[in-house]
């Protein structure tokens, strides 16, 4: 076990030598990366056979995660923290003169997820493995992650992420452990005495293989395990060859169609698409990961399949792995020969649904035909879970029978995901308070009405261990330093620091570590963008994908509002401001790019203004994903979460921000909410409208958007230069954003929140002006943050939920 600076130098040089054969005078930054990761992955492998050892053995419940996507970033830190060797390895990486951070970037993030819903998931897996309970991640994994983002003359364009160009250190493939997946074909069906039997032929034969990724949890022995599946064409399917060459082309062609499935991560966020692909690869993953879960239960456990909700549960990841339900009915039906109320009653206690999202546009309903199609028997099944519940309406709950079409899981020839969800699991949860209260109050009103025993509220958190402890090391160390190093392992003594709030030495601490961390970002601003800031300037970030709902317009708006009122009056005294954004646009999201294409016209305007004397800066940073947020996070005054009330289900962006000491400016939406409940408003600034206004206006009406316009001179004024030319030689340009706004009537209520909006700008400008003030707002929040661990979210699922006891290995 390397314990040293100077063990884990030999071992690095070791590694080069005999793993790689490269002597160490010649060895690249990537050279000593690979060497460093071997012997990372090395120093892990012994805990991970032994953890899957230990559970084999106890024979305990275990917990499967099921999601269609795992936003990893880098492993390499985060790995040598959870061993206990980040600092050793700095030093040992510094001594052999390298640039420790150099050598880490030289992993490719694993960008396997779009943003909230997929980072989520890993957050996740980090709080399992670290609180030592059996769970487990199960996912695919795709050959190309979120697309890579390039500006080019101020569009988005999207280039691919082929994040697995260079081996990937951390995956182990487990090439006899690979299932197969059945699709398409048809199914007969025969009489046996009056019992059914359901015989699939004729169908595809996809290969599943599993790559495994170890999930080291922090300063324990618990490594668990994170299972991607691949899709590769099956071994045996030379019988495709017949006498005739063209087979030769066209198997090709067919290797080729099933390689795809695993092929790309779609990117859109909150958006869903109804492409069949899309399906293929949700019933792959549910498939593919079932079959493995009771091949182990059935080897290992010997126990009957009516006791599999007592060792095994699984969590999916919104409706994508929905299909588990009549996956897990066909496997006990069909394959297992259990009856109908039998494979119900199990399937029915294993499943536990979590929703992410009320949008109407993210709802997942597929066309019957499709999944018809593609999956005869799966359809059967859902048909027939539909038909029991609709009759169980009829009978058990007369009152509710003029609702059945619109509680039914099939209707209008589509399957509705979410209901097939709700029917087929034990709990439904949402992801923030006021989202369960919407679910409960609105969307899934009469399901909860009809199962309120299934229905509870996990607010959504965050790894403090990759989001405090590994991105901002100053801030930890002070923290440490005041309050000692127990908040690592349980991160609500963070509410230690409220005793500091007044001290004036504590104060300045934390206020040179927020200094140092904005001048290391400003110069990566500087080396990425050319863009000079001002370090002593408030850093205003906004950072999150790009959606109308989360209103990153509102925010150009009101810096285009502040540029306008400095040209009238450039000695005007304000606070100077760097305003960042980071953000991705789903690439058929023709809105989302237009206005990325504002905020960068806009910023080249106001950066290259002598008049503005540097007062206001606006820097779009390119391709945002973990790593960068890494960056920026630390760095941060400001937190920008200013979602349309309603629509940002919990947000965990909010949760990263505060817990480095950023204050949030925004609505009373998703965990902004608990935020301020937490930290006091006095804490935080909160404006615009709130959830109950917004449902209201669009249940009612009454919001007149013109209205607006006509009588707001600083709004008219903003939006007539979207379509006068302002900021270049295209007037029509932004005409989308513009009509958008006045004859869709703002969906978003931009307009309506401005003034609202501006005022809580104007109180951060005084605000800042105080920086003791401001620092005391700052560590009230981190003392708060601890509440938004992971850990204690996880630690909610495994007792409510899961029901899941920790095992120490
Ligand atoms: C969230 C999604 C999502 N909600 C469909 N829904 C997707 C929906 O590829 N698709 O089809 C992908 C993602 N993502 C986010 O989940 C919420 O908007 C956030 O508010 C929340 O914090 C996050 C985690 O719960």
């Amino acid at each position: 076990m390397i314990m040293t600076a100077e063990s884990m130098k030999e071992a690095i040089v070791d590694r080069l030598e005999t793993t790689l054969g490269i002597p160490f005078d010649q060895a690249t930054e990537r050279d000593i990366y690979v060497a460093l990761s071997t012997l990372v992955k090395e120093q892990v492998s012994k805990n991970w056979t032994r953890t899957t050892q230990t559970y084999k053995k106890q024979q305990e419940r275990q917990v499967y995660y099921f999601s269609m996507e795992f936003l990893l970033g880098r492993l390499i830190e985060n790995n040598l923290l959870n061993l206990g060797l980040l600092d050793v390895c700095n030093e040992a990486l510094q001594e052999l003169d390298f640039v420790p951070e150099e050598i880490y970037s030289q992993e490719h993030d694993a960008g396997l997820g779009n943003g909230g819903l997929g980072r989520l998931a890993a957050c996740f897996l980090d709080s399992l493995a670290s609180l030592e309970l059996p769970g487990h991640g199960c996912g695919i994994r795709y050959k190309y992650g979120l697309f890579r983002q390039r500006f080019v003359n101020g569009h988005q364009v999207e280039l691919p992420d082929y994040w697995l160009k260079e081996d990937y250190a951390w995956e182990t493939r487990r090439g006899e452990q690979a299932v197969e997946v059945r699709f398409g074909g048809t199914v007969e069906m025969n009489d046996n005495d009056g019992k059914l039997t359901f015989h699939h032929k004729d169908y595809e034969t996809v290969l599943a293989v599993p790559y495994d990724v170890p999930i080291v949890g922090y300063q324990n022995k618990t490594v668990n395990t994170l299972r991607l599946w691949s899709a590769e064409s099956s071994s045996d399917d030379f019988n495709f060859f017949g006498s005739d060459r063209t087979d030769y082309y066209n198997y090709l062609e067919y290797k080729r169609s099933i390689e795809q499935i695993s092929e790309f991560l779609y990117p859109d966020d909150s958006h869903f698409e109804g492409k069949v692909l899309r399906l293929k690869q949700q019933y792959f993953l549910v498939a593919a990961g079932l079959k493995s879960i009771l091949r182990s239960y059935k080897k290992k456990l010997g126990l009957p399949l009516s006791s599999l909700p007592e060792k095994i549960k699984i969590q999916i990841n919104d409706t994508h792995p929905s299909l588990v339900v009549p996956e897990l009915m066909r496997i006990l039906l069909d394959e297992e020969g259990l009856t109908w109320e039998e494979a119900w009653e199990i399937t029915r206690k294993t499943v536990a649904y979590t929703n992410h999202t009320t949008l109407s546009e993210a709802l997942e309903t597929w066309p019957t035909e499709m999944v018809r199609d593609l999956l005869p028997r799966i359809f059967m099944i859902i048909d027939e879970i539909n038909e029991r519940f609709c009759k169980g309406l009829w009978f058990d709950h007369p009152e509710l029978r003029d609702q059945i079409p619109e509680l039914a899981i099939i209707a209008y020839d589509t399957i509705r995901m979410a209901h097939l969800a709700i029917v087929g699991s034990f709990s439904v949860n949402g992801v923030a308070k006021i989202h369960t209260d919407i679910l409960k109050k609105k969307e899934m009103k009469m399901f909860y009405s009809l199962y309120p025993q299934k229905f509870n509220n996990k607010t959504n958190g965050i790894t403090h261990r990759r989001w405090l402890l590994h991105a901002n090391p100053e801030l930890s160390a002070a923290i440490s330093e005041a309050i000692g190093d127990k908040w690592i392992e349980h991160p609500k003594n963070l509410i230690g620091l409220l005793r500091y709030v007044d001290d004036k030495s504590f104060q300045e601490k934390i206020d040179s570590v927020k200094r140092y961390n904005k001048q290391q970002f400003a110069k990566i601003i500087r080396d990425q963008t050319g863009i000079i800031v001002d370090d002593h300037s408030i850093f205003d970030v906004h950072i999150k994908r790009l959606h109308g709902y989360k209103r990153q317009l509102l925010n150009i708006f009101h810096i285009i509002y502040l540029y306008n009122t400095l040209r009238e009056n450039p000695s005007l005294d304000i606070t100077p401001r760097t305003f960042i954004f980071g953000a991705k646009a789903a690439p058929g999201y023709h809105f989302a790019k237009q206005v990325i294409k504002l905020i960068i016209s806009v910023a080249d305007m106001i950066n290259s203004d002598p008049l503005i004397k540097n007062k206001i800066k606006v820097v779009f940073m390119e391709n945002y994903s973990v790593s960068l947020a890494e960056k920026i996070i630390p760095a941060a005054d400001v937190s920008e979460q200013i979602s349309t009330a309603s629509k940002e289900a919990s947000g965990t962006g909010n949760m990263k921000l505060m817990m480095n000491g950023a204050l949030t400016l925004g609505t009373l939406d998703g965990a902004n909410i608990e935020i301020k409940d937490m930290v006091g408003k006095e804490n935080s600034f909160i404006f615009g409208l709130s959830a109950d206004e917004v449902l209201h206006y669009y249940n009612h009406g009454g919001y007149v958007a013109r209205d607006i316009y006509n009588t707001d001179d600083r709004i008219r004024t903003v939006m007539d230069q979207l379509i006068n030319g302002f900021f270049g030689s295209d007037e029509m340009e932004f005409k989308d954003i513009y009509y958008n706004i006045l004859s869709n009537n703002d969906e978003y209520f931009v307009l309506k929140d401005f003034d609202s909006y501006e005022e809580a700008q104007e109180l951060v400008d005084q605000t800042y002006r105080n920086r003791s003030k401001w620092m005391q707002m700052s560590i009230t929040n981190i003392a708060h943050s601890g509440k938004f661990s992971s850990d204690r979210t996880i630690s909610e699922y495994a007792a409510e939920i899961w029901g899941l006891r920790s095992t120490t290995v």
